[in-house]
């Protein structure tokens, strides 16, 4: 079978609807097909300054958030990057046959590091695309389903497994990004130009899975709209409007031209209020499965790391294969 590998970040409370709509939707529309493989980057979420405790609780948390979304730990390998130690192991060899000036373009480290400045920017910010890749090729994956804002990566990561392969010879599957155009890019409810972010958007501007569903309608509900009357959807003119219409469709499973007809004489007022009601249902069941989940830790950490053993026999095949290729003697046991 194919096999599919994602990952997110332990670094918020909650997933906000950009993860969901834009990423963790296709993790588990996926997982039926494919040999599925999806970690909870705990590695990746250091880059940034961060506390301890919170990273223990979050990476709890994001396990039952993706469980309770619908991720079938009997199906997929769900795991934690660190339980996993030949991600950090294929890094550094992917890194070195990254170029410094390849590094340096990732917009993504330029962004990240744009307000303290790179002379404050950790090495790991820096290197955090090399130890994407290194998720990626560990497992083979043929798709990886993510939103339109990691496309860069996975242009490196190709590049990578390209380059390696032409050097040590036939190791690598080339992955393709998965990104599904409707919902590459969820943008800020206050702010249409900019994408929904834990980093960037305001409070007002973000919607999380497991916030109040009450704040999360009130939010909808006071979204930028645009200037005029028609709901339309257009993207260019229309960025708000266009939006909500993306989160009322994927939701619901209602075309955009079906919903445009359907609000062809009503106000802006309406499509918000409804898609209001629309949001809670759909969170409401996510937060009180989640909140389930996370009252038995013990049970999510035997998931965790059954998860693991299953991903540690792919990636420890995978590791051995590039030590071999690279050149490094085999340990005798
Ligand atoms: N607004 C978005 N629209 C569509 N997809 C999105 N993703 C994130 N935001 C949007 C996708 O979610 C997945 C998880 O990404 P991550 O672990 O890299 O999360 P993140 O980047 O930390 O989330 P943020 O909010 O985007 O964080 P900041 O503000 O720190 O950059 C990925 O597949 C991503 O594409």
């Amino acid at each position: 079978r194919p096999r599919v590998l994602s990952g997110i970040q332990p670094t918020a409370d909650s997933f906000h609807f950009g993860n969901y709509l834009g990423a963790l939707r296709q993790w588990i529309a996926l997982q039926d097909e494919y040999d599925a493989y999806y970690c909870i980057v705990d590695l990746h979420a250091i880059t940034m300054e961060h506390d301890p405790d919170t990273l223990r609780e979050r990476t709890y948390r994001s396990a039952a958030q993706l469980i309770a979304l619908g991720i079938d730990v009997s199906k997929s390998a769900l795991f934690v990057q660190s339980h996993v130690p030949e991600h950090a192991q294929l890094a550094w060899v992917l890194s070195c046959i990254t170029g410094f000036g390849e590094a340096s373009r990732m917009t993504q480290f330029k962004d990240k590091s744009a307000k303290g400045g790179t002379e404050r920017a950790t090495v790991g910010l820096f290197t955090y695309p090399v130890l994407q890749a290194a998720d990626i090729l560990l497992y083979n994956a043929d798709r990886v389903p993510v939103g339109e804002d990691q496309r860069q990566h996975l242009e490196l990561t190709r590049d990578l497994a390209g380059r390696f392969n032409h050097r040590f010879g036939d190791t690598f599957r080339l992955p393709a990004p998965h990104i599904v155009a409707q919902t590459a890019k969820i943008v800020d409810l206050q702010d249409p130009t900019i994408k929904m972010s834990k980093s960037a958007s305001s409070p007002a501007g973000i919607v999380d899975l497991l916030d109040d569903p009450k704040r999360s309608a009130k939010k909808i509900r006071s979204a930028v709209t645009d200037s005029g009357t028609e709901i339309r959807f257009d993207e260019e003119n229309k960025p708000g409007v266009s939006n909500l219409l993306t989160i009322y469709s994927t939701l619901t499973g209602r075309a955009v031209a079906d919903l445009e007809q359907a609000y062809a004489d009503k106000g802006y007022g309406h499509l918000k209020v409804d898609l209001a009601d629309i949001v809670v249902d759909a969170v409401t069941p996510i937060r009180e499965r989640t909140s389930e989940l996370l009252a038995d830790r013990a049970e999510l950490d035997r998931m965790l790391a059954a998860g693991a053993r299953k991903a540690r026999d792919v990636a420890a095949d995978t590791l051995a294969e590039v030590y071999r290729r690279v050149g490094f003697v085999g340990r005798v046991r």
